[in-house]
């Protein structure tokens, strides 16, 4: 299976991938992830990226795309994988169908988690508490609210236009939300 999962900041995909990852048995792989685990290494990529990160913006297309290549080359990839917080705009949605052709590993599905802004906000901020990450502060949150809006939102098109695209409603217990999921993907993949 290979699937995108796409949403706004807060909208679950970290949440759901990682039990698609175990209920499918492919990895999960999430841009946010591989970023913040550069920014922990103090590697040049890292040092890069913490104060994009931090303040909500997206980090460069050309740095993502680095690490990307990097964790697609690591070979664990060919029963599929499950892609979470990438492609977050057009010119990403290219550069990945060109990449995973190269692979012929190619995007299948496109699962849209669908979450108004207020409960976002109100997940973010239970993280805030919880987890204390540095880019969940009020005003960054407002800042990737907005990013997601006007940079991430149309590649949601993007993938309806490869009628790739499920639109599941990402609100209620995560157990619901994630079998909403796997009855979206239906049987072909499970
Ligand atoms: P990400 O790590 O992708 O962070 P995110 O969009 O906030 O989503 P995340 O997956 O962590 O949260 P989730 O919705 O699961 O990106 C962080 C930053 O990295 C970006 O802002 C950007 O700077 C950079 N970045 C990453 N990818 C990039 C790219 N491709 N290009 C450029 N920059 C990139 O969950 C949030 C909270 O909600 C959790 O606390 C969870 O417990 C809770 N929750 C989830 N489901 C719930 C439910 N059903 N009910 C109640 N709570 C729920």
């Amino acid at each position: 299976m290979r699937l995108v999962l796409l949403g706004a900041p807060g909208s679950g995909k970290g949440t759901q991938a990682a039990r698609l990852r175990d209920h499918f048995g492919v990895p999960h792989i999430s841009t946010g992830e591989l970023l913040r685990a550069a920014v922990r290494a103090g590697t040049p990529i890292g040092l890069k990226a913490k104060a994009v990160m931090d303040a909500g913006g997206l980090v460069s297309d050309e740095i993502v795309l680095t690490i990307l290549e990097e964790r697609l080359s690591a070979g664990d990839t060919g029963a599929g994988y499950i892609l979470d917080g990438y492609p977050r705009n057009l010119s990403q949605a290219n550069a990945l169908d060109v990449l995973l052709a190269r692979l012929a590993q190619p995007v299948e599905r496109a699962i849209q988690l669908d979450v108004d802004n207020e409960l976002l906000i109100a997940r973010l901020a239970g993280r805030a508490l919880a987890e204390g990450r540095a880019d969940d502060n009020p005003e960054s949150v407002r800042k990737r609210l907005e990013v997601y809006d006007a940079q991430t939102a149309p590649v949601i098109d993007y993938y309806r236009h490869q009628q790739k695209l499920t639109s599941v409603d990402g609100v209620g217990a995560m157990e619901e939300v994630f079998e909403r999921i796997v009855e979206a993907l239906g049987n072909r993949f499970a």
